[in-house]
């Protein structure tokens, strides 16, 4: 298959056509990853160009969303198909004020796929649910992401808040969105930042590992 075609359907926001050239991939034996990467990423990284470029409108960039999670539904128990056992539990969301939840999901169902367990909280998520659920699910891992300027501040605010609850020290902070930098996640006191998903799996491997959860390698 053509992962272009794939991509093409994102851009014209066809949900219908996404899940049918998703599932056309599976079956004609493409990796996951790739029919992720070539042609669901690629496709809405034109739509986040042509946003900028003020080309097109939200309301486009809503209908190419929405063709790209169609392709996602499809892909997601492929993603997170593992027979490993549990490296741990992580509570992951997009940080309050920010909605768009298209990359956290995707990190969320690698790390499924890598053999975490993953407790998504979903989009605008407030300090006191990252907390409740960290407790609630004896999480060693919070995963924040966030993809707006003005909402990058509510990671550092999320960190305070998890201090201030007492349970900072039994966990371990990743973040991660398209502004967030290694120079602010070391700014807001956070224990790894990663660039994309891939980076995310191993970051997450890296200090899980580090902190005994598991051997490194199983
Ligand atoms: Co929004 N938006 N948006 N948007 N949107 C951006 C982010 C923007 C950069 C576009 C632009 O102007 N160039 C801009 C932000 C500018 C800024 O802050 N400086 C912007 C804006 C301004 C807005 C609104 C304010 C627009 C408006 O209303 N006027 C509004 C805000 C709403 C809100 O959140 N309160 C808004 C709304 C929307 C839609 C709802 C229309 C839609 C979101 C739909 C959805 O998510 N369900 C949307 C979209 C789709 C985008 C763009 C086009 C694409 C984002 C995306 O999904 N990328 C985006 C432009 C762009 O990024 N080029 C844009 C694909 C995704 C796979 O990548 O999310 O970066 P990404 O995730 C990657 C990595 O960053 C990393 O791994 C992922 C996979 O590789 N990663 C992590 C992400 N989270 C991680 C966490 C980790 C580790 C890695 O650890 C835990």
């Amino acid at each position: 298959m053509d992962l272009k075609l794939l991509a093409e359907a994102v851009i014209r926001g066809d949900a219908k056509e996404c899940a049918r050239l998703t599932r056309d991939g599976l079956d004609e034996g493409l990796p996951p990853e790739r029919l992720l990467r070539e042609g669901l990423t690629a496709g809405l990284a034109v739509i986040g160009a042509q946003f900028k470029a003020n080309e097109i409108y939200v309301p486009e960039v809503l209908v190419a969303a929405r063709a790209m999670k169609a392709g996602m539904a499809v892909l997601r128990p492929r993603l997170a198909e593992t027979g490993a056992r549990s490296l741990g539990t992580v509570v992951a969301g997009t940080v309050k004020g920010d909605l768009h939840d298209i990359g956290k999901s995707i990190v969320c169902m690698m790390l499924e796929g890598a053999g975490f367990q993953v407790i998504d909280l979903g989009t605008n998520v407030t300090p006191e649910q990252f907390i409740r659920a960290v407790r609630e699910h004896d999480a060693r891992l919070v995963g924040m992401s966030s993809l707006l300027t003005t909402t990058m501040l509510n990671m550092a605010g999320t960190i305070e808040a998890l201090k201030a609850a007492g349970v900072r020290e039994r966990v371990r902070v990743m973040v991660g969105g398209a502004p967030v930098t290694q120079e602010f996640a070391e700014q807001i006191g956070a224990d790894a930042y990663a660039e994309n998903a891939a980076a995310a799996v191993e970051k997450a491997r890296e200090l899980l590992a580090a902190d005994g959860v598991f051997e490194k390698g199983s």
